[in-house]
């Protein structure tokens, strides 16, 4: 499918901003929504809303079809063994936030690890410091190398027998870097760890097997790959959620209720407590059903290019300090920035009076900006629909920008 027929399936793209064609850059905050997405939640309002496994009747069972039909989708799209190993949650942060929770909890005391690394995203930072608070345990991170990428010798000396969790992002929202996951996986197995990965800005834009990376504990979010928001998943391994206490309680999610005692479902609905989330996960099948027809290594190629050519082109920008590794083979499409003497939020604002959208902040990742000497930066981030004309007028913005604020001071 070639690019323009692509940006047709998205109507918000086709659009002004400030009297300029709108530049979406910033889809490792949200990504935008096709047509199938939107239409597929428009039908399931108009014709079929209902509430899922409990009545016998027509629509009821036609929701249910479509909610656990979705959750089939997802398990192929990853690869997982059985649904069973799927839930539902609201994005990858109540993902993390249940096996921290729950696994967490559960399984660590005093004298036990945790290591995360420092790039993380405050998801897969928080969760860990409240088990390590809670129960005793010991939070560790993985040093950076100097351009950003994580070292296996460092993995391998930071987890050790002690350790018990090791959660790591699969790509990072900041650097772009994409991370070695099933190594680092086959390192926290040889310790008796569990893996998790954070996989929020790699699902949308890679193929992801997780019986190839052998990780224990997968979490992504709906909304960055082109489903609607308030849709995510936790994938885990069998075994280990079979073993695992539900952290939320409720209708849905009971077998028998006494007075004093309870028990769950089976997997994976021991985990969905109360009305789940019906329409998202709807949406969230239609949007996997478009991402496989145009096909993640597609995806996955286009935005290589992109990100290459951006590092190219942004890098001639006199100024201009760019984070993460300089190598587009170790990078995902994503490229975080600062000028010199403009602040980051300065630079969105420039950009946005073009019509061009970037994010500015500290990106949820503030031990990392503390790591890099940055109290915030810019990131221009791509998905299927953007073109090197995008880029284009992101440097023709940038160079803009700079020239501005050298007449402002
Ligand atoms: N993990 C990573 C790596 C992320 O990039 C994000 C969101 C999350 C977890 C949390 O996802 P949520 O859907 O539960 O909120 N990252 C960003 C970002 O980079 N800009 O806005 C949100």
């Amino acid at each position: 499918m070639n690019i323009q027929d692509i940006r047709q399936m998205f109507p918000i793209l086709n659009q002004e901003v400030n009297g300029n064609p709108l530049v979406y850059l910033d889809s490792a905050a949200t990504s935008q929504k096709p047509v199938q997405v939107i239409e597929a939640l428009d039908q399931y309002y108009r014709e079929y809303n209902s509430n899922v496994h409990r009545g016998v009747h027509t629509l009821g069972t036609k929701a249910t079809d479509g909610y656990e039909g979705a959750r089939e989708k997802v398990r192929k799209f990853i690869h997982a063994k059985s649904t069973e190993e799927i839930i539902f949650t609201r994005g990858t942060t109540t993902a993390l936030n249940t096996v921290a929770m729950s696994y967490g909890h559960a399984n660590l005391s005093e004298g036990d690890e945790i290591v995360i690394s420092y790039m993380e995203h405050h998801s897969n930072i928080i969760p860990w410091q409240q088990v390590a608070k809670h129960t005793g345990a010991t939070l560790k991170y993985l040093p950076l190398q100097e351009d950003g990428t994580i070292s296996l010798d460092d993995v391998r000396q930071t987890v050790t027998a002690n350790t018990k969790i090791v959660s790591i992002m699969q790509v990072s929202n900041v650097l772009g870097v994409m991370n070695p996951i099933k190594d680092i996986a086959k390192i926290a197995h040889e310790n008796d760890a569990v893996m998790v990965v954070d996989g929020a800005q790699s699902a949308p834009h890679m193929k992801i097997d997780v019986q190839d990376l052998d990780c224990d504990f997968l979490a992504f979010s709906g909304h960055k790959m082109c489903a609607p928001t308030g849709i995510g998943v936790l994938y885990g391994k069998k075994e280990l959620l079979e073993k695992m206490e539900p952290v939320e309680f409720g209708g849905e999610m009971i077998d028998f209720v006494g007075l004093y005692e309870s028990t769950w479902k089976e997997l994976p609905w021991k985990f969905e407590g109360g009305t789940p989330i019906i329409a998202g996960a709807i949406g969230l099948g239609a949007a996997i059903d478009f991402l496989e027809e145009i096909g993640l290594d597609q995806i996955e190629a286009h935005e290589h290019k992109l990100a290459k050519y951006a590092l190219e082109k942004m890098s001639t920008i006199e100024g201009m300090t760019i984070y993460g590794p300089m190598d587009p083979e170790k990078r995902a499409g994503l490229v975080t920035f600062n000028m010199d003497d403009v602040h980051p939020h300065d630079v969105a604002t420039v950009l946005d009076a073009e019509g061009i959208a970037v994010r500015a902040g500290h990106h949820c990742a503030q031990p990392l900006m503390k790591w890099l000497k940055a109290s915030a930066t810019a990131r221009a981030s791509f998905y299927l629909y953007n073109t090197e004309e995008d880029i284009d007028k992101l440097v023709n913005g940038l160079v803009k920008t700079k020239e501005y604020f050298s007449n402002v001071f």
